[in-house]
């Protein structure tokens, strides 16, 4: 039973805490300092030395990594081990420039698979579950990351990964699935085709486990109500190993960072000045036990906030808030900042399935927001006069949200591509 419930570590002393970073980060740096040339000359060039690092409070002198770094050293130039000891890589799903390849010991994946476990017990899981993991395997961190954690927790592990919704729900129904692991949209979707094909009395979930990407405390209701069951989320990044740098515990309010393999701080992200708890801004990350690819002081570009206060659930580790956008895909519109999960607060405050689609243009020099949403099959209507009211209902809500006109188009149920893996929620045409 709950085999990987740490409790000398996930409810460690501040004291505690801090004194195994203090000593993992010196180590760490020196370790970084032979064996990553790349980030040595960083180092050189700020005028900083290992031996100025004596701990946490050292940590503001070492430069930042951001995904350029990651980029202009592609493919080995942050290796931090000799690829005789490199047993796997990981990707980013990026599309645009050069992957984030990632690389790990099997040290590293043990550590990853560790967290992993950690968020999966967090979720009340145990070796009693069967855990059924939808998130897409393969370069992908979102599959092995998951798998590996469900099975050190000892939960039989359905390796499912992304699509083939028929395959998902008889498997779910068969094999009694009682944890869900996924994209909260693909979360969406199965409840989806759960309500419609009525299987709801033939499924036991009971918990599920959803991050990679943003999803609203309204959502989270929506997909709990739908499968009966609690909805925690999950957060990581290929570059910090993937999924279980953070995780939700029973209070989901906020996600408890593993501290003991991650320093976490708030910089702010126009000036790189590091903010105090509580603070809004960009989360950036020091690995201080990743052995093959150990990135120091990683800006993320996530916004969130921090908070050391204390946990129902007994964790002490530090929560970060879920992201609230990103420093560089944040929308600017007519010169207002957009966060998509603004607008999708709004549609499920309305009423509307999580399934929408925001198109951004530039027409005669000004910028059009535009928002498609699909109707459930409940309040679907083809009745012209019916849609302009539910769509000016739309407008007004949006438009107190945001402060801004958006656009809306109501479509069929079903009109919008489903997504198997990350949604696309953004098509912004001024950047083509
Ligand atoms: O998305 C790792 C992951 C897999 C996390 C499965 C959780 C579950 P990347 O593809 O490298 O890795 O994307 C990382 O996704 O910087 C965030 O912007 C976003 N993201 C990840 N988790 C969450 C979350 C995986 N819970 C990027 N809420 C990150 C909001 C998230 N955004």
């Amino acid at each position: 039973m709950e085999r990987y419930y740490q409790p000398a570590i996930e409810t460690a002393s501040r004291d505690q805490l801090l004194a195994w970073q203090n000593e993992r980060l010196v180590r760490q740096v020196q370790h970084v300092w032979d064996h990553v040339p790349y980030y040595r000359k960083k180092m050189e060039e700020k005028g900083v030395a290992p031996g100025e690092i004596q701990g946490v409070e050292d940590l503001h002198k070492l430069p930042f990594l951001t995904k350029d770094d990651l980029r202009e050293a592609y493919t080995y130039g942050l290796l931090g081990m000799p690829l005789k000891d490199c047993t796997r890589i990981q990707s980013t799903s990026g599309t645009t420039g050069r992957r984030v390849v990632a690389f790990y010991t099997q040290h590293d994946i043990d550590l990853w698979e560790d967290c992993c476990a950690r968020a999966i017990v967090a979720a009340g899981g145990t070796d009693e579950d069967v855990c059924h993991v939808s998130y897409g395997y393969g370069l992908f961190t979102g599959g092995p990351g998951l798998n590996g954690g469900s099975h050190k927790v000892g939960c039989l592990t359905l390796p499912l990964s992304s699509g083939n919704t028929d395959r998902q729900l008889q498997f779910m129904v068969d094999l009694g699935s009682t944890i869900l692991c996924c994209t909260p949209s693909y979360a969406a979707y199965l409840a989806e085709s759960i309500h419609e094909r009525g299987l709801r009395d033939q499924i036991k979930l009971k918990a599920g486990i959803f991050g990679a990407e943003a999803w609203s405390e309204e959502m989270r209701r929506d997909i709990e109500s739908k499968l009966g069951i609690k909805a925690y989320d999950i957060y990581g990044l290929t570059e910090t190993s993937g999924p279980g740098v953070a995780f939700e515990c029973s209070a989901q309010a906020g996600m408890h960072i593993n501290e003991d393999h991650f320093i976490a701080e708030i910089i702010d992200p126009d000036t790189s000045e590091v903010l105090p708890e509580g603070s809004k801004g960009e989360l950036v990350f020091t690995a201080i036990t990743k052995q093959a690819f150990p990135l120091l002081r990683y800006r993320t570009r996530d916004i969130c906030v921090l908070s050391r206060k204390p946990c129902a659930c007994g964790r002490t580790h530090i929560k970060m808030s879920k992201p609230m956008g990103r420093s560089d895909d944040m929308l600017i519109v007519k010169g207002v900042n957009v966060f998509p999960s603004q607008i999708e607060t709004v549609l499920l405050e309305q009423g509307y399935p999580a399934n929408y689609q925001i198109l951004v243009d530039r027409v005669n020099n000004s910028d059009t927001l535009e928002v498609m949403v699909e109707m459930t099959a409940e309040n679907f209507s083809d009745n012209l006069g019916r849609i302009t009211r539910m769509e000016q209902g739309l407008v007004t809500a949006l438009k107190a949200m945001l402060g801004i006109y958006a656009k809306v188009r109501l479509v069929a149920p079903k009109t919008i591509t489903r997504s198997e893996g990350k949604a696309v929620r953004v098509i912004d045409k001024r950047k083509i």
